[in-house]
């Protein structure tokens, strides 16, 4: 297995295809999704663009659908919730498709939408998501951060590490032999450093600290878990998880 890191979607090579893609965005795109599907949620399908989200959920019934739209780490108005994966109890979406359009996380997908495997990863879901890609053993797998507007995100690369660490712990392979690229040894010796503060690393990174203007401590505490929901989000066409 050959492992690759790209800090964020516009670093993703064009010309190739990998067989089993990763998209994360800890904060907070990949973190509501799966912890939508781990509340019984039916699916999640996801979109850039807010007008077409609208037209395609505008054909489900408003008690099989949640609308869930987020620009600026804000709630867009007329949506049924923001992208806090704190509101997404079972007694709200279970039975129900979320239809999501976020800032950056919805990006990360559709970029990676035409590999053979696509999921969601974040650090809550991370041993699972270690375990499926461990027992279907795919020779390439990219690990593709969301970052904010194209720049690097620093709780994007530490999950990504905490992903490739484990990864190479069960596989007790040489980091150097499933490592593709050297961003994939960047991130796990980032992880390495601050997988016991967590929770320290999201108030010092910027898209931490943005979300704690808008005073979401309790996302910031809820995403820095680890291993905590056992649930692998695999898209089952493109954009829908
Ligand atoms: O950029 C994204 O996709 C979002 O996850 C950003 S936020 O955490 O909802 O602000």
């Amino acid at each position: 297995m050959k492992l690759y890191v790209y800090h964020t979607p516009e670093l993703v090579p064009g010309d190739c295809n990998p067989d089993c893609a990763i998209a994360v965005d800890v904060l907070r795109a990949t973190s509501t999704i799966a912890t939508v599907l781990a509340a019984g949620g039916e699916a999640v399908q996801v979109f850039s663009d807010l007008e077409q989200l609208m037209h395609v959920s505008d054909k489900w019934s408003p008690e099989k659908r949640l609308r869930a739209g987020e620009r600026g780490g804000g709630k867009v108005a007329g949506f049924d919730m923001g992208n806090s994966p704190l509101d997404c109890t079972p007694e709200k979406v279970e039975g129900r498709r979320l239809f999501i359009s976020t800032t950056n996380g919805t990006r990360a997908l559709q970029k990676i939408e035409n590999a053979p495997t696509v999921m969601a990863a974040a650090l809550i879901n991370r041993a699972a998501v270690v375990k499926y890609v461990l027992e279907k053993q795919p020779e390439t797998v990219w690990i593709v951060g969301s970052g904010w507007e194209g720049s690097f995100s620093l709780e994007d690369t530490v999950c990504a590490g905490a992903i490739a660490h484990s990864l190479w712990e069960k596989t007790s392979l040489p980091i150097e032999e499933i490592a593709g690229n050297d961003e994939v040894i960047c991130a796990t010796a980032l992880f390495a450093q601050w997988q016991d503060k967590l929770l320290e690393l999201m108030h010092q990174a910027s898209h931490g600290k943005r979300l704690l203007r808008l005073d979401c401590h309790e996302d910031l505490k809820y995403c820095s878990q680890t291993d905590i929901l056992n649930v692998v989000p695999i898209q089952k066409e493109p954009g829908v998880l």
